[in-house]
């Protein structure tokens, strides 16, 4: 781990975004140590929180262990595994309540590459008069694909986003992914605390949210790559806990306020 030590209050400075990448774990000890050292390579100014839910492969106690030797890494501990949904909410109240500016969250198993991290940072400010208040790593624009998939979750993936597009009235094409970058200022206008969302369906009700808050939004083109290490979390209960829940949401876009 080459973590480079001592940065996070310079970028006030300087005038440039306090930025903080969020990556959520539940036995990536296999996965995290490498992808914090790319993280490092292409956000070297950003601060990483991962936000691990007691993994019984130990990935909270390694991080812990790097934490006390790398100011730029936090650890947040939970008791057990309560979602990747809740797990990014943690992530985002953790940016909210330390001052940063934008907060990314990612997956860690190199289904989202940290090479995107810059593009994903650059598309918040390409131009003052274009400035973004949400960026989508999307798979599902020019430029973006998939590695390593069967058809069944092709077939689920493309379902899912056409379902909640549509019921949700959202514009970006990837609404499923979980490669995004907020800006903080934007989710402070959302209340964090009525994401009903523990799990997959997190993803599109946090879109449906920033949308009601009038978020500027843009996507940028990621490979999403299938994990190549360590084991998928993926429940069918949650995926149809999922489907529920957006048509309930999409239920109160025909209700005002
Ligand atoms: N803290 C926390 N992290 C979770 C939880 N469930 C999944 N994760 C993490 O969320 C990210 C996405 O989970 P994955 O298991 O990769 O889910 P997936 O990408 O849909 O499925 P596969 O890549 O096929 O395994 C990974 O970094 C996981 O370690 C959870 O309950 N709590
Ligand atoms: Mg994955």
């Amino acid at each position: 781990m080459t973590l480079r030590i001592g940065m996070t209050s310079v970028t006030d400075k300087d005038n440039h975004p306090r930025i903080l990448v969020t990556v959520a774990t539940y036995n990536e000890r296999e996965n995290l140590p490498l992808l914090l050292d790319e993280i490092q390579q292409y956000a070297p100014d950003a601060d990483v929180l991962v936000i691990d839910d007691n993994s019984p492969d130990g990935t909270g106690q390694w991080c812990e262990e790097q934490a006390k030797a790398t100011p730029q890494l936090h650890c947040l501990h939970r008791e057990g595994k309560l979602g990747l949904g809740t797990a990014i909410v943690a992530g985002m109240q953790y940016a909210l309540s330390h001052g940063y500016d934008y907060v990314l969250n990612m997956d860690a198993d190199f289904s989202h590459h940290p090479r995107y991290l810059p593009d994903l940072i650059a598309g918040m400010n390409p131009a003052e008069s274009q400035a973004r208040d949400v960026m989508i790593g999307s798979r599902y624009i020019d430029g973006g694909k998939i590695e390593g998939w069967g058809f069944k979750r092709h077939f689920m993936s493309k379902a899912i986003n056409f379902y909640s597009r549509w019921l949700l009235w959202l514009s970006p094409k990837d609404c499923s992914g979980s490669f995004r970058c907020y800006r903080t200022e934007l989710l402070k206008k959302v209340d964090l605390t009525k994401i009903r969302s523990r799990g997959y369906s997190f993803q599109e009700e946090i879109l449906w949210l920033c949308r009601r808050a009038d978020a500027r939004m843009a996507e940028t083109p990621i490979t999403f790559a299938d994990r190549e290490r360590g084991v998928s979390k993926i429940d069918n209960g949650e995926a149809l806990s999922a489907l529920w829940i957006i048509f309930s949401l999409g239920l109160r876009n025909l209700l005002p306020g």
